[in-house]
């Protein structure tokens, strides 16, 4: 028998193709060498770097699924691979490009028009164009179905009038991918260019989680819409639940990229730091704290794999996907808050990073669908009664 590896006691690495690792590597490069250098100050004063997007477009991250149009038709794996090596920077660097290629390309490729597909893409593609994905509201967030936004047809095209809550990216958006329902009360979706009549997307100011992504409202008072802007083949709530799909598949990726940072981090600090003359690292409860979160991690990546094979072969179902949602993200906050705990009064500074990633990592166990709506979801799944309806 070989000897294990503490940070890849499965051999993740081994399962890879020669194409993942190079494109992890690539990932990681950047990732160390230009995310990392900014992303203590970007917390600390709440600002993300717009130029982010376009040097993660120069290296095909953006919408790195998509066949064409500029962009690198890669792998579920590789754009897991890409997910995890951001968030171990920091998740809302990975909110920014999650939502960017899952929550905006990936519905313009898959339900948007010919015409649609060669306007906005290859400018999403190279991060020249910013998008967001507006689907909550003030008042329905889990609930999503019974949203308030309406599209009411008139000459030309429509007329959308709600608002829209919690939007990743929204007040930076050149394009807003608004979800609303028709008359007729199905669920359309619409391309909402930045500069319409009637939009605004102010920012939503002083979060505690993700400071280094921009969140924001989209306001529509009667904005107009042409038809050549809605979304043709969106035609009901599933539209919107297949963007999540994907968006929440990279999370789970990510959220062990972030548990990872925090376990190299509690690992290396409790080898260095001595109190009752000893490194806190020979301490049992020590030891068993860093071997819960080897676990969990090496549980989690694997899981994230086999998930991302299966979207790769056509045989992922989204209950799988909310699986690995729930419980990467659960386990990596968990993690986080051990990390944070371990590294003592330090643990609390920002230079050690560890309740940066335990603060995001509150935010990304709530978006995408709560840790106990994924429960929910998984619970209809197993006893065929949705709890969540009347
Ligand atoms: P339900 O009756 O379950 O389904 C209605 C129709 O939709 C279909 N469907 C799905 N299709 C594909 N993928 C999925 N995951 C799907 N889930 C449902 C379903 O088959 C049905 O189709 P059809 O043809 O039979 O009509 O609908 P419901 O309204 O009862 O849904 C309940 C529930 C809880 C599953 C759903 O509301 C839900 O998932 N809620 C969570 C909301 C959520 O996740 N919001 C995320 C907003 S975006 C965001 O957070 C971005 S953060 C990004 C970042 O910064 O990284
Ligand atoms: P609620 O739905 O009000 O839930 C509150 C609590 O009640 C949760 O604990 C939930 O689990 C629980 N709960 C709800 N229903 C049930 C039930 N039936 N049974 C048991 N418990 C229940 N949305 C977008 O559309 N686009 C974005 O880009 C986006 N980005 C986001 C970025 C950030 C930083 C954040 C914080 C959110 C973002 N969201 C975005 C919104 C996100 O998806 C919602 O916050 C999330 O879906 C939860 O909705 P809510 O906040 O309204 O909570």
């Amino acid at each position: 028998l070989a000897q294990g590896i503490w940070d890849d006691i499965f051999l993740l690495n081994q399962q890879l193709s020669s194409e993942e690792r190079q494109i992890q590597s690539l990932a990681q490069r950047y990732c160390e060498d230009k995310l990392q250098p900014r992303i203590r100050d970007a917390f600390r004063h709440e600002s993300f770097d717009r130029d982010i997007l376009r040097e993660m477009g120069d290296l095909g991250f953006l919408g790195c699924t998509i066949d064409g149009y500029g962009c690198a038709g890669l792998s579920y794996v590789s754009y897991g691979l890409i997910a995890r090596e951001i968030e171990k920077i920091d998740s809302g660097y990975r909110s920014a490009m999650s939502v960017q290629s899952s929550l905006v390309m990936y519905p313009i490729a898959a339900f948007g028009s010919e015409q649609q597909k060669q306007l906005y893409l290859p400018k999403l593609a190279t991060g020249e164009w910013v998008g967001c994905f507006g689907l909550t509201e003030p008042d329905y967030g889990s609930d999503p179905a019974s949203m308030k936004t309406r599209a009411t047809a008139v000459e030309g095209g429509w007329l959308l009038n709600g608002t829209k809550m919690w939007i990743t990216n929204a007040p930076l958006a050149d394009v807003c991918v608004v979800w609303a329902r028709k008359d007729d009360g199905k669920m359309a979706g619409f391309l909402v260019d930045k500069g319409s009549k009637g939009l605004c997307t102010p920012t939503i100011e002083g979060k505690f989680s993700l400071r280094a992504s921009i969140t924001g409202e989209i306001v529509l008072d009667n904005v107009f819409v042409p038809e050549e802007k809605r979304l043709t083949l969106a035609n009901s709530i599933a539209a919107p639940f297949a963007c999540l799909n994907r968006a929440r598949y990279g999370i789970a990726w990510g959220t062990m990229g972030a548990a990872e940072f925090c376990f190299r981090a509690a690992r290396q600090y409790s080898l260095d730091r001595k109190q009752f003359g000893r490194p806190l690292a020979a301490n049992q409860l020590i030891q068993k704290k860093l071997a819960d979160m080897q676990t969990e991690i090496a549980l989690g990546l694997q899981a994230a794999l086999t998930v991302g094979r299966a979207l790769d072969n056509g045989t992922a179902s989204p209950e799988m996907i909310s699986l690995i949602k729930r419980n990467n993200a659960g386990k990596a906050l968990d993690i986080a808050r051990q990390a944070r705990d371990m590294h003592g009064g330090n643990g609390i500074a920002d230079d050690f990073g560890v309740i940066r990633h335990m603060l995001n990592l509150e935010a990304v166990n709530t978006y995408e669908g709560t840790h106990d709506i994924h429960a929910l979801i998984l619970g209809r799944l197993i006893t065929d009664i949705p709890a969540f309806s009347t």
